[in-house]
């Protein structure tokens, strides 16, 4: 591939975006390339991606806009149908994928990180929704998921204004998870990855699963969702082990790796 690269790092997996010149802005190739990277996960041992971009300038700048200026009406809704696809498969993608945010997300690159489960940025990161100063509307997703994320007014007005926000006020509005500084944000995420590789595979999956489909509907369905991926749980060895061990008071004993299986 030529601007995505995916490395493992003990259980973590690390998915970089790498077209530095363009500030990693996001083609047509580029959101090929991820799709493929995000197919390449061997599930049977990755239990947490790191979604990064390279270089400490930006993380994404946004959806090419070079390539879009020239889109016919059914060409646009055929790259907003690429980025759509691609962003579900990592917002519903089996295991975690924590954003780390390394400067710009602007667009398209605000969009990508909130299709991630978690976002730390670098002090320098900044966040925001220009699409209406470029006559468009945000396309990947942004009108749902900033609205979800922080909230209706907070996400119409950033939206609306296409003003960018910093990493202080984002981490304030709820927008990112941590900000720690430029040289941190890899260890940082590292950390956290591993702390969520550490725990039982299955039932972190269907934590993810419980609350992304929870959202999606009322509170009465959602409960019902969580009691089955509650009940699912009592069929792995992961449940059996770890609370064996509580019950022996052998907090030491690793769990095991289960791969992920009928959910
Ligand atoms: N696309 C293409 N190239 C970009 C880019 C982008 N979004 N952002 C930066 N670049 C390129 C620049 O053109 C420049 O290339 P060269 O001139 O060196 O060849 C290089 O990256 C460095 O950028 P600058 O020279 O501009 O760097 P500065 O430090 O001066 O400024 C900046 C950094 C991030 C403030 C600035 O580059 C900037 O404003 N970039 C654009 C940010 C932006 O507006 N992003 C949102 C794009 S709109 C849809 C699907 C998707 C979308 C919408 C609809 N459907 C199909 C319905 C998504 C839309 C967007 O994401």
């Amino acid at each position: 591939m030529e601007f995505v690269t995916y490395e493992v790092n003990d259980r973590v997996g690390i998915i970089t975006i790498n077209r530095e010149k363009a500030l990693n802005a996001l083609n047509s190739q580029v959101l090929d390339e991820l799709s493929e990277a995000f197919d390449g996960v061997d599930l049977s041992e990755i239990r947490c991606l790191i979604l990064t971009g390279a270089g400490e300038k930006s993380f994404v700048a946004g959806a090419d806009i070079g390539e879009m200026s020239n889109l016919s009406k059914s060409e646009g809704e055929a790259f907003g149908k690429k980025g759509n696809d691609l962003f579900r498969k990592i917002e519903t993608f089996p295991i975690p994928v924590i954003a780390a945010v390394n400067g710009f997300a602007l667009g398209g690159g605000c969009e990508i990180s909130m299709s991630c489960d978690i976002r730390i940025c670098s002090d320098n990161a900044v966040f925001g929704q220009p699409e209406v100063g470029l006559g468009i509307t945000p396309g990947f997703g942004g009108t749902q998921r900033l609205a979800r994320l922080v909230s209706p007014g907070m996400a119409k007005q950033l939206i609306y204004t296409a003003r960018n926000i910093k990493a202080d006020e984002a981490y304030r509005i709820g927008l990112v998870n941590k900000v720690v500084s430029a040289e941190e944000l890899m260890p940082e995420a590292l950390k956290m990855a591993a702390g969520i590789a550490a725990n039982a595979p299955i039932a972190v999956r269907a934590c993810k699963k419980a609350i992304n489909d929870g959202l999606q509907t009322d509170m009465d369905k959602a409960i019902v969702i969580e009691e089955k991926l509650f009940g699912s749980c009592f069929e792995t060895e992961d449940q059996k082990a770890a609370m064996a061990n509580f019950l022996e008071k052998d907090k030491e004993k690793k769990l095991k790796v289960v791969p992920f299986k009928n959910m």
